[in-house]
């Protein structure tokens, strides 16, 4: 339990701190490292995030809200708009300060330059740049050399080197940005790990079952709708939609027999179970929605602004 009961109030500090970065750069990797807990689903999969996720962090002197956000990627469908929507929104709101995730392993293409633009233009924003995934890059100095020689302007802004999956990165990362965190009051209940719902969890974590049994382009063409969510005497009983776009994608989210939708329920159930501390239930239904990415109204109901 946190306890903020003896500690100075003059003296509190909190941030807004957006997560920015291209897809599979490692933010949602790095929020879930400092918070401990999944709050954020991770895939090897780019694009996972879809929709911006809080993970709040609570100690005696302070509050930091970490908002992740979509990879930022110029895709063809509607979705992809909304989701690059989310992030410029989560990059030009009232946040205290942007984190950019550069995954050095990579080369620096197209993506990591639209995302360079996106964080340039955020000009009040102070930046830190957060190199990334350093355990996988052979040379760190030559990757982040070529970085600032493709970026000469993010040459200026604070930096730090970490690896998102390794613990001892919390203390390092949170050092960084630390200079950055002002005086502000408690958001938050200091009890609460993100303002996400457990309706919303419930369909991130089926989303997550379908991405890790599926592979190309299912997991993609996969929204998951959570219909009706009930909490009663000790147990939760959960009734979801997947929404596909064919009848292939529909056969194999149903394998030969059911076995394939029977294994994503059975690891969903163990994942909410955990999570939650009561045994769930769930009832499953997928259902064909020709062009959902491209359909506003769809989007739109699924809570996405598409503007
Ligand atoms: N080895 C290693 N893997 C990492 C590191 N950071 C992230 N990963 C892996 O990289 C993949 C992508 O991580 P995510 O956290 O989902 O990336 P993201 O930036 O949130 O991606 P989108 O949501 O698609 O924008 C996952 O397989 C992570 O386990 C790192 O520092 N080292
Ligand atoms: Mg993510």
């Amino acid at each position: 339990m946190t306890d903020t009961s003896d500690s100075d109030s003059a003296a509190f500090r909190s941030a807004f701190i957006a997560l920015i970065g291209r897809p599979n750069s490692g933010k949602s990797t790095l929020l879930n490292t400092v918070i401990g807990s999944e709050i954020s689903i991770v895939s090897a999969m780019p694009q996972t995030t879809r929709c911006n996720a809080r993970g709040i962090y609570t100690t005696t002197t302070m509050q930091l809200v970490f908002v992740d956000t979509p990879g930022v990627h110029i895709g063809k469908h509607t979705i992809n708009k909304a989701m690059l929507h989310q992030a410029r929104t989560a990059a030009e709101d009232a946040v205290d300060l942007i984190c950019y995730l550069v995954d050095l392993s990579r080369d620096f293409g197209d993506e990591e330059a639209e995302t360079a633009a996106l964080v340039s233009a955020s000009r009040t924003v102070p930046v830190v740049i957060v190199f990334n995934k350093t355990d996988l890059t052979r040379s760190v100095d030559l990757a982040i050399g070529k970085f600032y020689s493709r970026f000469p302007q993010m040459e200026q802004l604070p930096s730090v080197r970490i690896n998102a999956t390794a613990p001892e990165s919390k203390e390092l990362f949170l050092s960084a940005i630390d200079p950055f965190i002002s005086p502000g009051p408690l958001f938050f209940d200091p009890e609460d790990l993100t303002d996400s719902t457990l309706r919303q969890i419930a369909s991130e974590y089926l989303r997550k079952q379908v991405i890790t049994v599926a592979d190309r382009e299912v997991p993609h063409a996969v929204f998951v709708e959570i219909e009706d969510y009930r909490e009663e005497a000790g147990r939760h009983s959960i009734i979801a939609t997947i929404h596909v776009e064919t009848r292939g994608q529909r056969g194999i989210l149903v394998g030969k027999n059911g076995t394939v939708i029977a294994r994503i329920k059975k690891e969903f159930r163990t994942e909410m179970t955990r999570l939650t501390g009561v045994p769930t239930s769930i009832t499953c239904h997928i259902k064909v929605s020709p062009r959902w990415r491209d359909s506003e109204t769809f989007l739109r109901r699924a809570g996405m602004n598409v503007s």
